[in-house]
Order: C-alpha cells, then sequence, then structure tokens
C-alpha cells in the first residue's frame, strides 16, 4: 500500500486540514512554502495522467474550499501537479500542492 492510502488509512498520522468523503487535505512534511497543502483522493490513483474528469471535478471543488477555509482564497496561492519522473513526482498517488503564505519566487530548473 502506498504511503498516502496509509495516510487515508489512519496507519500514517497526519495534519488534516479538510476532509470529505473522496477528499483529503493535509499538511506537507517537508514544507516548500510558508504554507504548503496536499491534496489527495482517497481512493488511490497514481498520477494526473491517469486521473478521470469526474474525480477531478470534486477535486476542483474541493481545492477551492481548502483555499477559503486557509484565507489562501484572499491573498492568492500556487497549485502544482508533478507527473511522472521528469515531473519529479516521488510518491505516486497522485496528489495536488498548494502553495501559499507569502510572495513565490517563479523560477524553474
Ligand atoms: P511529489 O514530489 O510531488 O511526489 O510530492 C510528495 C510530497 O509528499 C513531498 O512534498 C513530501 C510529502 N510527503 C512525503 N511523505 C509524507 C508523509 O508521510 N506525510 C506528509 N504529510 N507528507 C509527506
Amino acid at each position: 500500500m502506498c504511503i498516502f492510502c496509509k495516510i487515508v488509512n489512519g496507519e500514517i498520522p497526519n495534519n488534516t486540514v479538510h476532509e470529505n468523503e473522496q477528499f483529503l487535505a493535509f499538511h506537507d512534511l517537508y514544507p516548500k512554502a510558508p504554507v504548503h497543502i496536499l491534496v489527495i483522493p482517497k481512493q488511490h490513483v497514481d498520477c494526473f495522467q491517469d486521473v478521470q474528469p469526474e474525480v477531478m471535478a470534486g477535486m476542483t471543488m474541493f481545492i477551492q474550499e481548502v483555499a477559503k477555509k486557509t484565507g489562501l482564497d484572499k491573498t492568492g496561492y500556487r497549485l502544482v501537479a508533478n507527473n511522472g519522473e521528469d515531473g519529479g513526482q516521488e510518491v505516486m498517488h497522485l496528489h495536488f500542492h498548494i502553495l501559499g503564505g507569502g510572495k513565490l519566487r517563479w523560477d524553474h530548473s
């Protein structure tokens, strides 16, 4: 079972921000911004490339709720989905990074 499925099952503790039947938002263990939240579907999907559009519809609403709950809807935030090896995806369970809490730099490497 993957690490994020273990988080969903409660086998690994997490710092939950928001939750519903289908999705979970929790703080990233290794934050890359003052606020760094991960959003995952509870049902395992490997990556963005494999996700069904219906799941993304629910995910979109859920991310907007997380932004409202944390105040990031007012200040702005960055949404990132690393996909596959070259995209830098380390955990093969679809997740969106919500990054915010300050002015973010925009460069690439
Ligand atoms: P990615 O590189 O896009 O696959 O991002 C994976 C993220 O998951 C990375 O920012 C660190 C985070 N992470 C890895 N293991 C854990 C964990 O056990 N708990 C939490 N909260 N975050 C984790």
